[in-house]
């Protein structure tokens, strides 16, 4: 089908504006990401959404291994809202001045098989100097099933850098369901 040209280059149209508060409409938002994830054995299908919670605006989407190599769905966000305005990764912070959450289906990872950065430390860095700016909270949708790594202590490791962590419940079945799709039985 071809999508018609929308604005001829004009300014964006707005985004259906979501209400900041209704933290159920991104968490099924983040699990839409997760299941464009591909199934596999080797690890979770996750999806992220990073918000301005002023004005509700979700400013990246992503889900595990959306981009090239090992990529989980949270370093995709971040990834991909550094790549929209030419920066690196770890200077992505510098864009997040508002009150700037994350929604994650998944609490985010403390430590990776494959020995990449963890997301908790790439959510960390977020922040900068003396905590200011970056991502504030984290919203999450399930703790992370004790498959891969035993207990996963990143709720723990972001609440003692002083980042909010919210469980947004009612998802668990179907994130788990789609979290868990690629690994047999
Ligand atoms: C979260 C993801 C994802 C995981 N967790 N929050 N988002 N894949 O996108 C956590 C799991 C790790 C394993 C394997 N998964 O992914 O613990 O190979 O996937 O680095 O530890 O590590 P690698
Ligand atoms: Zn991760």
């Amino acid at each position: 089908m071809c999508v018609p040209e929308f604005n001829n280059g004009g300014p964006r149209p707005p985004q259906p504006s979501i209400d900041p508060k209704d933290h159920a409409t991104y968490m099924r938002l983040a699990l839409d990401q997760a299941q464009e994830s591909p199934p596999k054995p080797s690890n979770f299908r996750v999806g992220a959404l990073l918000v301005d919670e002023t004005t509700g605006s979700i400013l990246a989407r992503g889900y595990t291994l959306e981009l090239e190599g090992n990529t989980h769905a949270e370093q995709c966000c971040l990834i991909k809202l550094a790549q929209a305005h030419d920066i690196a990764e770890d200077r992505v912070g510098e864009l997040l001045a508002g009150d700037v959450v994350l929604y994650t289906t998944m609490e985010p990872c403390n430590l990776r098989l494959s020995g990449n950065l963890p997301c908790v430390d790439r959510i960390i860095r977020t922040r900068g100097e003396g905590g200011k700016g970056g991502i504030r909270k984290v919203y999450i949708g399930v703790q992370e099933p004790e498959k891969f790594v035993g207990e996963n202590k990143g709720r723990a490791k972001l609440e003692e850098h002083g980042i909010e962590v919210v469980h947004v419940a009612g998802f668990e079945e179907d994130i788990l369901r789609v979290a868990t799709a690629g690994h047999g039985r």
